[in-house]
């Protein structure tokens, strides 16, 4: 397709200053061209030291989350200014993690996606399915509600811009990956709602990555499928040389 793969590493919660900066400089060292875009998303703290070791890089600088104003009496928040500010480029918002352990909701999801929007940042959305839900034949219709609820507002200029990740719920971090079908008639499904409820020029440009126990071994073939444009990686993402074999296998 003529969309340019990106595969983003979430760091989740790991890795202090030092051991950021370390990672992004053999990530860097070690790109194999600029065919694939590349980002990376440490932990706020590490955000501003990984931003000077990626620096003159086309390394994307991500957050793993923002708040949704821009500045108040919101203890422990952050906000999309401080991000652009600290040098991000791109933010995730509704990852699985945050859904389930930390009651984000798709009211807060829409929110942090107009904030990152309206201060230039790329949002990375996640979307995806409990195994309950997927075994009860819901995997579309949580997957398409959420990206509905997500995207309500979204004008067809801001669609093309934007990333979204789908992750079923089931294969984080278990190393069940989905079969490379499976991904692609979830991402067609959500590509196919972007197209009918927003516009089908600009649903064809937006970047719809695949996450969920990516690993070396399996990137190339997920990645291989017409509508996975890239990948979103956890836990292989936290060693240079298994995240940049993922990055290679977008080629
Ligand atoms: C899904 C993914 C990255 P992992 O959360 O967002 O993590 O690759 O460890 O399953």
């Amino acid at each position: 397709s003529a969309r340019k793969k990106l595969v983003a590493g979430n760091w989740k919660l790991h890795h202090d200053r030092a051991a950021s900066v370390e990672l992004a400089k053999a990530i860097a060292a070690g790109l194999p061209s600029s065919q694939v875009e590349v980002v990376i998303a440490p932990v706020f703290t590490s955000l501003d030291v990984v931003r000077g070791a990626i620096a003159g890089t086309s390394i994307g600088l991500s957050a793993q989350d923002l708040h949704w104003d821009d500045s108040g009496a919101f203890t422990g928040e952050v906000s999309a200014p401080l991000l652009k500010d600290v040098g991000c480029t791109h933010v995730i918002i509704g990852h699985s993690e945050r859904r389930q352990l930390f009651g984000e909701t798709d009211d807060r999801v829409s929110k942090k996606l107009g904030a990152a929007l309206k201060h230039g940042l790329v949002p990375i959305v996640c979307v995806g399915e409990t195994l309950e839900e997927r075994e009860a034949g819901r995997t579309l219709e949580v997957v398409l509600g959420q990206i509905d609820a997500a995207l309500a507002g979204i004008t067809k200029d801001a669609l093309a811009g934007i990333v979204i990740a789908y992750e079923p719920v089931w294969a984080i971090g278990t190393g069940k990956v989905a079969k490379s079908s499976d991904a692609q008639e979830v991402q067609a499904a959500i590509r196919k709602r972007m197209s009918e409820r927003i516009d089908a020029g600009a649903a064809q440009k937006t970047r719809i990555l695949y996450g969920g126990s990516v690993k070396p071994d399996n990137a190339a073939e997920l990645m291989a499928q017409p509508d996975v444009d890239g990948a979103l990686v956890g836990g292989a993402s936290l060693k240079a040389a298994s995240f940049l074999a993922i990055v290679k296998g977008a080629l």
